[in-house]
């Protein structure tokens, strides 16, 4: 009897000893890799059932001794060192560490050509934690994996006891979908570079790699333009409400471009025309068809203003701004806007986006402006962005063109959660983080299918929006879906699965000091 009751209390001990192990909450030195809730979800993951462990005397080598891996190298190490105390070092290297390292790794791209230009891979062993990547954006993509699988309080700014633990087998990753963005408008509310480079972190965070700044709108112009100074001093005065605007120095865009660039993202500048123009047409009178500058505007409507299309002086205002911005920009793109152009009758429109298309080009940069452009004779490589008129995309498909994929009812950032949201609008949607997530890019429009489409861009507006905090809010948690949608396959996809990973990410924000709308459809692990 005596040993029956030692042996029932020494099982109940073991069973629940096993279920600690077993139930960590959100990624805690889980052992099954496969459970380890990244977003986006990487390709492929299997797991071999153990550890890998970082402790004091770890340290990262980088094979090759270009300035660039060692860069991603110490980003990653910075990161580590903050919160472990660990003070791990980059060290150099040309064959595999020893026990308890982190090796950093370019690989022949014919090895594993399926990796492409972003794709990496993760070998975990007990031993070594291996990244490999035919690029640097690869490794820099694998390094915000590794983040992940790292208990949240790596993410904390001040020292924290471990273990650090690492669940073992291999992730093989790479995205779907070239182009992976967030779009910010500094116009209706101007934000500073601090805040820009905050948000670009974020975007890194979620392998996002393009942030589409919108520099131009009725209510400010945000970019020092040398050649019409006015732009920035008297169009960049004020905001929306009336408040004090803002704008950046070229010196501030470029530190901005380089940051960006350092987090393997690119910036696409937007200069929006003919309309949405208010700010250049109070700045310079000889812009506007009156010959008088308007006042400047800090209210909310939208489809008043436009460039006097007729007049000489405007081509040479637009090749001056596009000149000086194009100087500014080792992107590919720039954005020349052409949405919601009321004021512009359409034979003045169609004849000005030819133009202005052949101004960009003419300064060696391809040309993406919102779906209205479609209606004009697209140049080759013009990608249109899908924002609310089907009609236009479809246009825009039939001359050839890409679309960037922003439709308002699913992807704006400035669409209200639901009916209790007290920032942002809802003219496009309510967009729940449920209904942010379940659609695809490639079969949302008829007839624009997956080979049309070269991503998708999700758009916070600031009419409402005039803070960190309040960008924040609207931002987290919808961009992990967009930057999943971005990323990951879209085969198997499904809310009732991602909510939970989701729910993970909690406590991830809160490490991260991030002001998240806490919606009531996803199961948040406190
Ligand atoms: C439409 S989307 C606009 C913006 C507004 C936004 C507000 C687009 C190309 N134009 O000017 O800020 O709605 O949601």
């Amino acid at each position: 009897m005596k040993i029956r009751k030692q042996y029932f209390a020494i099982t109940a001990l073991l069973v629940f000893t096993m279920l600690c192990i077993h139930a960590p909450s959100s990624g805690e030195g889980h052992s099954d890799l496969t459970k380890a809730g990244i977003i986006p979800q990487p390709v492929s993951v299997t797991s071999t059932g153990e550890y890998f462990t970082i402790k004091p005397g770890t340290d990262i080598y980088v094979h090759g001794d270009s300035p660039e891996i060692r860069q991603i190298a110490q980003y990653l190490a910075d990161k580590l060192n903050v919160s472990t105390g660990y003070g791990i070092k980059v060290l150099t290297t040309d064959k595999t560490p020893g026990s308890g390292n982190i090796y950093l790794t370019l690989t022949d791209s014919k090895s594993n050509p399926k990796l492409g230009e972003e794709g990496y891979e993760l070998v975990i062993t007990k031993k070594l934690l291996l990244l490999s990547a035919n690029n640097l954006a690869g490794l820099f993509w694998g390094i915000q994996s590794v983040r992940q699988l790292l208990p949240a309080k790596i993410e904390l700014t001040t020292k924290q006891s471990g273990p650090w633990k690492i669940a073992t087998g291999t992730i093989s990753d790479y995205p779907d979908y070239a182009y992976r963005g967030a779009m910010l408008d500094v116009s209706r509310h101007f934000f500073s570079v601090e805040d820009v480079e905050k948000l670009l972190d974020y975007l890194s965070c979620y392998k996002m790699n393009v942030l589409h700044l919108h520099l131009s709108d009725d209510q400010g112009w945000r970019i020092e333009i040398k050649s019409w100074p006015e732009l920035a001093l008297h169009g960049g005065s004020t905001q929306v409400g009336g408040s004090k605007g803002g704008y950046y120095t070229q010196e501030q865009y470029s530190a901005i471009v380089r940051y960006a660039k350092d987090h393997y993202i690119t910036i696409v500048p937007e200069i929006d025309m003919p309309g949405h123009t208010n700010a250049a047409l109070a700045s310079y009178a000889e812009l506007n068809c009156s010959g008088k500058a308007t006042d400047l505007y800090t209210g909310t409507d939208v489809g008043f203003s436009t460039l006097c299309t007729s007049k000489e002086i405007t081509y040479k205002f637009i090749d001056d701004v596009i000149g000086e911005l194009a100087l500014l920009t080792p992107g590919p793109y720039i954005h020349i806007g052409g949405d919601e152009s009321h004021s512009t009758k359409r034979e003045d429109y169609i004849p000005f986006i030819n133009k202005v298309q052949d101004i960009v080009l003419a300064h060696g940069k391809k040309v993406l402006g919102w779906d209205d452009i479609a209606i004009s004779s697209l140049r080759p490589n013009v990608v249109a962005q899908h924002w609310a008129n089907v009609k236009n995309a479809n246009l825009a498909v039939g001359q050839g063109a890409k679309i960037l994929m922003s439709p308002a009812i699913k992807a704006y950032l400035d669409m209200q959660y639901d009916k209790s949201t007290k920032l942002g609008l809802h003219w496009a949607a309510y967009i729940e983080v449920d209904s942010a997530y379940i659609w695809d890019p490639a079969s949302l429009i008829p007839r624009v299918g997956k080979k049309d489409v070269l991503g998708i861009e999700a758009a916070l507006w600031t009419e409402t929006i005039t803070n960190m905090d309040e960008m924040e809010y609207m931002v987290f948690p919808r961009l992990l879906g967009y930057a999943e949608i971005g990323w990951s396959p879209s085969s198997g996809r499904s809310w009732a699965e991602y909510k939970n990973r989701l729910g993970k990410q909690g406590e991830r924000f809160k490490a991260m000091g991030i002001n998240y709308y806490e919606s009531d459809h996803v199961p948040w692990v406190k």
